[in-house]
C-alpha cells in the first residue's frame, strides 16, 4: 500500500488520471528539463493537449470540452505536474482563463471563446498591474466610452500563459470613482490595433511556461465586455475560487514529485555503510512530508468535492492553496536537502522543483493573502457568534 494517502478515482476521474499519465510519461515528463532549461513554450504539449481533450478538460461537452467537473479535473493537474511543473501550470492556465466567461458569459461568447479554448487557443485571466497584485480593487488600466464601444488604457501584468494565448479577459477601471464596484472585463484579442505584448518575464521557475506583460490601448466593442459592467471584481474573485483549487493541485503534483526524488535518493545513497534513510534525521523527514502531503491532499480533494457540490470555496479554497503550497515547498526544500551538493546543481530534479514551487505560494493570490481572507472570515464568524446571529462552530 503506497505511504501517501490516494484518491479512490472511478469512472471518468480514473479514466482522465489514466489518460494523463499516459500523456505524461510519454511526452510531458520527456521535455521538463529542456523547457527549465531553454525557456521554452511547449507548443508541441499544447497540441497533443488539444488532441486529447486536456485543453478544454474543464469546458462544457456542449462548448466542445471534456465536461470533467472539478473532481475529475485535479487529477489530471497532478498527474500532469508529477511529470513536469511547467505542464501542468499551462493546463491550469488554460483553465482559468474559462471561467469568467462560463461564468458570467453570453451564449455567443462562451460558444466563441470556449470553443477556441477546447481547440487549445488559449484565453488568459489579466488582473495584475505592475502597481497592483493582492491589492486587486486598486487596479488602474481604464475603460472609457468611446463612440459605441470602450477605449480600454493601461498595462495588465504577470499573465500567465500570456503571449501564447490568442485572447485575454481584460480587467479595467470603468469607473474609477467607484473602486472595486467600478471594474469591468472585457474580451481581448491580442491581435486588435493598438495591444501589444512586448515583454515576457524571465522567471525563477516553471521557465516552460510563458508570462507577459499586456498594454492596451485599444477600441473594445460593447459586445467585448463579459458579465454586468462595473461588477467585475467579483467575477474574478470567484474565478480565483476555482483557480486557487488548481493551483492546490499543481502543489500536489509537484510535492509528490519531490517525496518521490527524496525517497529513492534516501535508500540508494550510502553513508557511513548504511543507507541514509538509516538515520532517523532523514526517515522522520521523509515521514514528516508523506504526513503532510496526504493531509493536504485530502483537503484538496475535499475542495473539488465542495466545489462540484455548488458550495461556496471561499474559505476552502483559500486553505487548499495555502496549506497545498507550503506543504510542497517543505516537499522541495526535503529532497533538495536529502539530495545535497547534487540537490544544490543543475540538472538534478530536487533543484528544478525547488525553484518551480516558489510561485506556488504566490500567484493567484499569496499566502499573505490567503491567510488574510481566512483571518477577515474568522472575523466575521467570531463576531456573529459574539453577537448571537449564528452560533459558535
Ligand atoms: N468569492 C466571491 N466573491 C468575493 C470573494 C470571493 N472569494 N471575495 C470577495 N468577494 C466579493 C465581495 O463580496 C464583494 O462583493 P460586493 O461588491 O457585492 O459587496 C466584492 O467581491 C469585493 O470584495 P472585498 O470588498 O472583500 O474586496 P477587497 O478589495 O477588500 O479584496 C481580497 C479582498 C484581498 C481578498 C482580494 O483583493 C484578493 O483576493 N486579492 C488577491 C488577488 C489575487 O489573487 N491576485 C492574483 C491574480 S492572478 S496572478
Amino acid at each position: 500500500m503506497a505511504v501517501i494517502w490516494k484518491p479512490d478515482l472511478s469512472g471518468a476521474a480514473a479514466e482522465w488520471q489514466k489518460k494523463a499519465e499516459v500523456l505524461t510519461e510519454q511526452h510531458f515528463a520527456p521535455l521538463a528539463e529542456e523547457l527549465d532549461r531553454e525557456q521554452r513554450y511547449p507548443w508541441e504539449s499544447i497540441e497533443v493537449m488539444a488532441e486529447n481533450g486536456l485543453a478544454g478538460l474543464f469546458i462544457p461537452k456542449e462548448y466542445g470540452g471534456g465536461g470533467a467537473s472539478l473532481s475529475e479535473t485535479i487529477p489530471v493537474v497532478e498527474t500532469v505536474g508529477i511529470g513536469c511543473s511547467s505542464t501542468s501550470a499551462i493546463l491550469c492556465a488554460l483553465q482559468l482563463g474559462a471561467f469568467p466567461v462560463l461564468l458570467a458569459g453570453r451564449e455567443d461568447q462562451k460558444k466563441f471563446y470556449l470553443g477556441e479554448m477546447a481547440k487549445g487557443v488559449g484565453t488568459s485571466f489579466a488582473l495584475s498591474e505592475r502597481s497592483t497584485g493582492s491589492d486587486a480593487a486598486a487596479i488602474e488600466a481604464t475603460g472609457v466610452q468611446e463612440g459605441g464601444g470602450w477605449r480600454l488604457r493601461g498595462e495588465k501584468y504577470w499573465i500567465g500563459n500570456g503571449g501564447a494565448s490568442r485572447y485575454y479577459v481584460a480587467f479595467v477601471k470603468t469607473d474609477p470613482a467607484a473602486g472595486g464596484r467600478g471594474i469591468s472585463a472585457f474580451m481581448v484579442d491580442k491581435e486588435a490595433e493598438g495591444a501589444t505584448i512586448d515583454e515576457l518575464s524571465d522567471k525563477m521557475g516553471i521557465r516552460g511556461t510563458q508570462t507577459s506583460n499586456l498594454k492596451l490601448d485599444i477600441v473594445a466593442p460593447e459586445d467585448a465586455r463579459v458579465g454586468e459592467h462595473n461588477r467585475a471584481l467579483k467575477l474574478a474573485f470567484q474565478t480565483l475560487n476555482v483557480g486557487r483549487i488548481m493551483v492546490a493541485a499543481q502543489s500536489m503534483g509537484l510535492a509528490i514529485a519531490a517525496y518521490r526524488e527524496a525517497a529513492s535518493r534516501a535508500v540508494s545513497r550510502r553513508a557511513f555503510g548504511k543507507p541514509i534513510i538509516d538515520n532517523q534525521g532523514i526517515a522522520f523527514k521523509l515521514a514528516d512530508v508523506a504526513t503532510e502531503i496526504s493531509a493536504a491532499r485530502m483537503m484538496l480533494y475535499e475542495a473539488a468535492r465542495a466545489y462540484d457540490a455548488g458550495r461556496d470555496v471561499a474559505n476552502i479554497g483559500a486553505m487548499a492553496k495555502l496549506y497545498c503550497s507550503e506543504v510542497a515547498h517543505r516537499a522541495a526544500d526535503a529532497a533538495v536537502q536529502i539530495w545535497g551538493g547534487f540537490g544544490f546543481c543543475k540538472p538534478c530534479k530536487a533543484e528544478r522543483l525547488y525553484r518551480d514551487q516558489r510561485v506556488l505560494e504566490i500567484y493567484e493570490g499569496t499566502s499573505e493573502i490567503q491567510r488574510l481572507v481566512l483571518g477577515r472570515a474568522i472575523q466575521k464568524e467570531a463576531e456573529d457568534a459574539a453577537s448571537g446571529k449564528v452560533a459558535a462552530q
